[in-house]
């Protein structure tokens, strides 16, 4: 299970909403404006209803907050309202921590073997993601490490405004050192090391969220001009608020890469991963091999290495994780190659360009692998070769009518021979 229900969890996860409170995410069929301010006719609506702690929700024209458990049946029958929802917990992939601590040299610097094994040595000496803007939607950051901190630009903290998004549990720091720690002669080095990172911490130290910290955190990734949005969490329960809000931030042009998730059965692919907007990502071994953990189902667009991923830690350190999660920073990266590397992509043209280049792996299903393992190189290549133009068709020719005879008899009639006499 991925989630807890809310009424329990939010007092536990933001300090208490009070007894006999559930917190739910509202949906009306008219748009909630920028800002603090709802209009009327909602507020109307909420305050008849007992609710309170009211969060505003634009991205989806929504709007959380909590209510009298007593009261909640009540909502759904109020004009305006399209939808009601849980707040659902939505919680980072877990993780199976295979090392403690990986010891490095001081200087040496490791090529992850995932790193390797998708190709993005060969892309460097041209492309290493200048210029791309990747938002991680996780713990945080730590924006301290010596390998991200050239890299990290900035973020917002979710679970407590007006703090820096500082990482408190350590996932997304390992997943922002595959997409993007520095080429820079020590440590590790990500898939595109000069890229440039964002952290949208939208998970507490626990590694949970809301469905609206995710809202929220799209939003804010639509209003920063982010290009990528690496998403290695997931709930097993659809939702109408996150589904809208992915659909959204995809009509504007971000490209968004999710976790298949680590249920490792079938059917099993986690939400947003399986929307059909987000690049849905399964996990393979040092092998060609599924990885055990790794969710299937025809919703899983390709696979990536995510077992004992070597990548950056909490206060400077390196570790070894596992899971879904770190598999999909090795897509989250090659898409930021990519569109360094490849003029003109748009949302659906990356989506194709990363399966149309992926490798068929020899022993797995589609549902396990979708069209295969990602490779950067292949796509960067795939993607640089101008089209080939078409052949013209072939058409019969076509004399003028009066010269009709002439073509068609001139080699007997009257044409001259041509032989030069
Ligand atoms: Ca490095």
């Amino acid at each position: 299970m991925k989630f807890i229900r809310p009424a329990v969890l939010n007092e536990s996860l933001f300090g208490g909403k009070g007894r006999g409170y559930v917190s739910k995410i509202v949906l009306f069929n008219y748009p909630v404006p920028p800002g603090s301010e709802l209009p009327r006719e909602y507020t109307e609506v909420l305050d008849q209803l007992g609710a309170k702690d009211l969060q505003p929700l634009p991205l989806v024209n929504g709007v959380a907050c909590s209510f009298p458990e007593t009261r909640v049946q009540a909502i759904s029958g109020f004009q305006h309202v399209f939808s009601v929802e849980e707040d659902l917990i939505v919680r980072l992939q877990p993780v199976v921590q295979e090392e403690r601590l990986a010891l490095m040299k001081s200087d040496d610097q490791i090529i992850p073997t995932g790193v390797a094994r998708i190709g993005a040595p060969e892309v460097w000496s041209k492309w290493k993601g200048a210029g791309v803007k990747v938002a991680v939607l996780d713990t945080g950051i730590d924006m301290e490490h010596t390998d991200l901190a050239a890299n990290y630009r900035g973020g917002i903290n979710l679970i407590s405004p007006g703090r820096p998004p500082q990482d408190d549990n350590g996932h997304g720091t390992h997943i922002a050192g595959t997409i993007g720690a520095v080429d820079d002669g020590k440590g590790i080095i990500g898939i595109a090391p000069e890229v440039e990172l964002y952290a949208v911490k939208a998970l507490n130290n626990r590694g949970e969220g809301t469905i609206s910290s995710i809202v929220q955190a799209l939003q804010w990734c639509m209003e920063n001009g982010m290009h990528i949005v690496n998403m290695s969490i997931g709930t097993d329960t659809p939702s109408t608020a996150m589904a809208q809000a992915v659909r959204q931030a995809a009509s504007h042009g971000i490209v968004l890469v999710a976790a298949a998730g680590n249920d490792g059965t079938r059917n099993s692919v986690d939400y947003p991963a399986a929307y059909p907007e987000t690049i849905a990502v399964g996990a393979i071994g040092d092998g060609n091999d599924l990885a055990p953990f790794s969710s299937r189902g025809p919703e899983v667009t390709v696979v990536a290495p995510g077992m004992q991923v070597l990548s950056t830690g909490l206060q400077g350190t390196y570790r070894r994780l596992s899971g879904t999660s770190m598999a999909t920073p090795h897509v989250t990266g090659t898409v930021a190659i990519m569109l360094q590397a490849v003029s003109g992509l748009n949302h659906s043209s990356v989506v194709k360009l990363v399966q149309g280049s992926a490798e068929r792996l020899p022993n797995l299903a589609s549902d396990q692998q979708g069209a295969g393992l990602v490779r950067v190189d292949r796509a960067v290549s795939k993607g640089s070769t101008p089209p080939r133009p078409k052949p013209a068709p072939w058409t019969w020719p076509q004399p003028r009518p009066e010269k009709f005879f002439e073509w068609l008899f001139g080699p007997w009639f009257g044409r001259p021979s041509g032989h030069g006499r």
